[in-house]
């Protein structure tokens, strides 16, 4: 029998239509002045689910949009990190919270960061938007450049142009097999101590990591908080340090527009620093060439191996501006071919690969906001049929299945959490046009 929660769901499906659905998901995921992901199994606020909520609440209130970034730069360490939840209480409901961190910084929040992609949504909010937007731009400038100076500065600590994570929540594809090869090596601790995982009261097992990756993730976690979220330390000696592509493109990307945000609000600052980040990360970016499988992948900072498939992360050198015009065309090639399979695309695993599961969390899936990134790169790049295929889909999904947090690619099934924030989000900001390749703003 459905749970009042569903039936309330199943209520409002039969009497919204999906904008108005998305609409009300996130007036109802807000906690006043952030939102939660998902009630229940995420009730806190997230880094880059915040940076695109922002997105759907411009369609219908600016401020709100605005007020949604703000909260999230509130919980900026000194040090210029943006952490990748913030903690306003505690909540039972999820594992691990404040406590298991242990930030000792107001607000609490966790000690590493997601990927940066708040310049880059900022500056797409300030070209779109008017005076007060350009104020409020103004006042996060600084906060933002603080934080891409993190990135480079920590993350980078060799100045190699290629940025690490030191837990694979940093990269926001946690359980993804592109981290299988840095997890292996990870011994968990005998004084790991028992732990109670919440995740799978709210969502079926099948559709969440395994429970030796929650070990290995915890055990990343009990290092960081015993040496007091020491980043040189950790980047330098913890259980895991590998380059994402997604985190790496993300960056490249956000840097672009971090440049661009500064020139069109008129702002001084150190031009020079952003292109000398730009350019170093440009020739990083090459060394993620897997030949092999001809796309950009994962690598282990620590041993140098690559993963070993294409993901949607992989996909996002378009919109990075990354690679060659050969490594881009033979991406393009293999893109297609994965699109050819999956009825909904773009999976976060390439389907072709044996370590596919079309249900489980990042090793298979569909997500809105990898889509919305790809879908940009794309149209950019001059592939305009594969990037409205993929635009297409952030809006076939929630139409076919409700407003999950991710979608099997082959049936269309809608999975893990329902009334998801980022999903109805990015639904709404491609129903208005608020995609920059597009509005040609
Ligand atoms: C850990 C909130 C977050 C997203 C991530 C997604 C998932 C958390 C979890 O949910 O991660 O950060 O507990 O599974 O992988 O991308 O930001 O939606």
């Amino acid at each position: 029998r459905p749970d009042r929660r569903q039936r309330e769901r199943l209520d409002m499906q039969k009497r919204h239509k999906p904008e108005e659905q998305a609409i009300e998901i996130l007036r109802g995921n807000d906690r006043g002045g952030y939102t939660v992901p998902t009630p229940g199994l995420y009730p806190y606020q997230w880094n880059w689910d915040s940076v695109f909520a922002a997105l759907g609440f411009a369609v219908f209130d600016r401020g709100r949009a605005w007020q949604e970034i703000e909260t999230l730069f509130e919980g900026q360490w000194a040090d210029g990190m943006v952490p990748h939840i913030v903690f306003r209480k505690n909540d039972p409901s999820y594992f691990p919270g404040p406590d298991i961190w242990k930030s000792n910084t107001d607000p609490r929040s966790s000690g590493h960061s997601q990927p940066p992609v708040a310049a880059s949504v900022i500056l797409t909010l300030a070209k779109t938007g008017g005076k007060d937007d350009v104020a409020r731009a103004r006042r996060l400038f600084p906060k933002l450049i603080a934080s891409h100076r993190w990135w480079h500065d920590y993350r980078d600590p060799d100045r190699t142009g290629l940025v690490g994570i030191i837990h694979p929540w940093e990269s926001g594809r946690d359980n993804c097999p592109d981290w299988d090869i840095g997890m292996d090596r990870i011994v968990v601790p005998d004084d790991l101590g028992p732990y109670h995982r919440r995740d799978t009261d709210h969502v079926d097992a099948d559709e969440r990591p395994t429970v030796q990756q929650y070990d290995r993730f915890l055990t990343i976690v009990k290092f960081g908080r015993e040496c007091g979220w020491n980043h040189r330390k950790i980047a330098a000696e913890g259980p895991f340090f590998m380059a994402d592509p997604g985190v790496q493109f993300t960056l490249m990307r956000a840097d672009r527009d971090l440049l661009e945000l500064g020139r069109l609000l008129g702002e001084t600052f150190d031009e020079g620093e952003i292109e000398g980040w730009i350019e170093l990360s440009q020739q990083g970016a090459l060394s993620m060439w897997n030949g092999d499988i001809e796309a950009f992948v994962a690598r282990d900072l620590r041993v140098g191996g690559f993963s070993t498939a294409l993901t949607n992360a992989s996909m996002l050198a378009f919109y990075a501006g990354a690679g060659t015009g050969d490594q881009l065309g033979l991406l393009a090639g293999h893109g297609r071919e994965i699109l050819d399979i999956c009825e909904y695309g773009f999976p976060s695993w390439d389907p072709r690969h044996e370590a596919f599961e079309c249900r489980r969390y990042w090793r298979g899936p569909v997500w809105s906001v990898m889509n919305y990134m790809i879908a940009i790169g794309l149209e950019e790049h001059g592939y305009a049929g594969m990037a409205e295929r993929l635009r297409n889909d952030c809006r076939r999904l929630p139409e076919l299945s409700g407003f999950y947090e991710y979608f099997d690619p082959l049936s269309g099934e809608g999975l893990g959490g329902p009334d998801f924030t980022w999903t109805a989000a990015i639904y709404l900001a491609l129903g208005r046009g608020l995609d920059p390749a597009l509005a040609k703003v």
